[in-house]
C-alpha cells in the first residue's frame, strides 16, 4: 500500500514499475539504509524538519540505497514532496539530454510555490553542475540543503551494484560513473542554519536593537564619529548597514567548497557525519555593532563545542598570537549585517576584538530594557542580554557557488 501510494508521486507507470523492482531488492535491507540519519531516528530533529524548509538532495550510485531512503523519508515526513526522475541514470555527464531534468524540475518548482516543508530529490546527482544548479535554487527560495547518500555497505560496490541496480548497467559502466563521484561534497561553509522563522525573530531583534541604538544620543555621538557617512543626509544606521545575508547561519567551518587547508578531514570527521541534518537550538546570549558589522553572539553548549573546528583562524583574535584569555568557540557568532564593502567574515573578527576588551572597563555604560550595553572605543557596542534569546536551527552545509570581488577582513 505505502509502496504505490509512494510510486504515484510521478504519476509513471514506467517509475510504479521500477520502484517495485526497486522493492524487491532492497527490501530486506531497509533497516540498515535508514538507520543513523537524524531526520529519521533524533525525535527533536523530526520535530524541528516538520516545521523548516528543508530540500534534500539524495546522492549515490544507482541502487545504492537511495530510493529505499527517498521512501523512508516520505514515511516519516507524508506531506513532504518527492521529486524523481524515470530517465536511466546518467552515464557520462556530457551525454545529458537538455529534457533529462524538465519532469523533476517541473516538480521542484511547484513544491517551492506551495511551500513545501519537506522536498527530496531523488537521482544519482553524480554531476556537481546538476547539484549546484539544484542548490541555488534552494538558495532562491530559502531552503535548507541536506545533501544526503545511502550509508549501505554496498554503495560503492560495482559487482553488486551491478546486479542490483534496476538500470541492467555493467561493473564498466558503474565504474565510470564513480570516477565522478567524489564520496564528499564540500561546501562552502558548515554550519547551523536557522528556521525561518526563528531568521525572522533574529532580525526584528537586530530592527529593535538598532532603532534602539539610533535614538540613543550618547551612542550616535561616539559611533558617529567613527564611521565614513558621506551622505548630505543625517546619519542613519539602518541605511548604513544596508547588506544583509540572505540565510542567516552560524558558521562552524569555512570550506571554499575544498579550498581551505584542512576542511577535508572536517568534512569527513565522525562528528560532522553524525550530526548532519540534525537541530539544534543555539542560544544568542549578545548583540553588538562595530563600524563594520551587526553581529548575535552565540554560547555554544558542549554538544555544538564538538562541531566547532579546532585551531581556526581568527580565534587568536585576528591579530595572529595565542588568545589564551577567549574560551573555545568564542568566534560563534550570526551575521545579522554589514556597511558597504564588509565582508561577512569580519562579524567573527569583530565579536573576538570586543570579548577581548571585556576585561577592560567599557567607556560608556547604560541599562536598557533587554540588559547591559557597553562601548568599548572604536565604535565598538555590545548589548549583553539578559534572558538569551533561542533560535532553531538545523546543522548543514551552504553549497551555493557565486562569484564576489574579494575584500580584506580587519583584525583588533
Ligand atoms: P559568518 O557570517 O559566520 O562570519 C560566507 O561567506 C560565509 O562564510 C560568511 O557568512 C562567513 O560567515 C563565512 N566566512 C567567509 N570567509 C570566512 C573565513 N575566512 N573564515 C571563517 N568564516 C568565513
Amino acid at each position: 500500500m505505502t509502496l504505490l501510494q509512494f510510486s504515484c508521486y510521478d504519476g509513471s507507470t514506467d517509475a510504479a514499475v521500477c520502484l517495485i523492482r526497486n522493492v524487491t531488492t532492497m527490501g530486506t535491507k531497509h533497516s540498515k539504509v535508514t538507520s543513523n540519519f537524524p531526520f529519521l531516528n533524533d525525535n527533536g530533529t523530526i520535530k524541528t524538519i516538520k516545521e523548516a524548509h528543508t530540500l534534500f538532495i539524495l546522492r549515490g550510485l544507482p541502487g545504492s540505497g537511495k530510493s529505499a531512503l527517498s521512501r523512508a523519508i516520505k514515511e516519516k515526513y507524508p506531506q513532504s514532496l518527492a521529486c524523481a526522475s524515470n530517465s536511466p541514470p546518467v552515464v557520462d555527464e556530457a551525454e545529458i539530454d537538455g529534457d533529462r531534468y524538465v519532469q523533476v524540475d517541473e516538480g521542484l518548482e511547484r513544491g517551492f510555490k506551495e511551500v513545501k516543508n519537506v522536498i527530496v530529490v531523488d537521482d544519482n546527482h553524480l554531476a556537481a553542475k546538476r547539484l549546484y544548479h539544484l542548490t541555488s535554487l534552494a538558495r532562491d527560495n530559502d531552503y535548507i540543503v541536506l545533501i544526503v547518500s545511502p550509508k549501505t555497505k554496498w554503495r560503492n560496490d560495482c559487482e553488486k551494484l551491478a546486479i542490483q541496480s534496476q538500470w541492467n548497467l555493467t561493473v564498466e559502466q558503474l565504474n565510470s560513473m564513480k570516477q565522478s563521484y567524489q564520496e564528499y561534497i564540500i561546501p562552502y561553509f558548515f554550519g547551523w542554519f536557522l528556521l525561518r522563522r526563528s531568521a525572522q525573530e533574529m532580525r526584528k531583534n537586530a530592527e529593535d536593537f538598532l532603532n534602539q541604538l539610533s535614538n540613543m544620543e550618547v551612542f550616535l555621538k561616539e559611533f558617529v564619529s567613527c564611521v565614513e557617512w558621506h551622505s548630505e543626509e543625517k546619519f542613519n544606521l539602518h541605511e548604513y548597514f544596508q547588506k544583509k545575508p540572505r540565510m542567516l547561519h552560524c558558521t562552524t567551518k569555512f570550506c571554499n567548497y575544498g579550498a581551505i587547508p584542512g576542511c577535508e578531514a572536517y568534512a569527513e570527521s565522525k562528528v560532522v557525519e553524525d550530526n548532519y541534518s540534525k537541530a539544534f537550538t543555539l542560544q544568542v546570549v549578545a548583540l553588538f555593532v562595530t563600524p563594520r558589522t551587526v553581529g548575535a553572539r552565540v554560547l555554544l553548549n558542549k554538544n555544538q563545542k564538538l562541531l566547532w573546528p579546532k585551531g581556526q583562524e581568527g580565534d587568536d583574535g585576528g591579530d595572529g598570537k595565542e588568545a589564551a584569555e577567549l574560551a573555545f568557540g568564542s568566534r560563534a557568532h550570526i551575521t545579522l549585517a554589514c556597511a558597504p564593502r564588509v565582508k561577512a567574515v569580519q562579524t567573527g573578527l569583530d565579536l573576538l576584538c570586543i570579548l577581548k576588551l571585556e576585561g577592560k572597563q567599557p567607556t560608556h555604560q547604560v541599562e536598557v530594557e533587554k540588559g547591559r550595553l557597553c562601548c568599548y572605543g572604536d565604535g565598538q557596542w555590545i548589548l549583553n542580554l539578559t534572558k538569551p534569546i533561542e533560535v532553531k536551527t538545523l546543522f548543514s552545509g551552504f553549497y551555493h557557488k557565486k562569484t564576489e570581488p574579494v575584500t580584506e577582513s580587519v583584525g583588533c
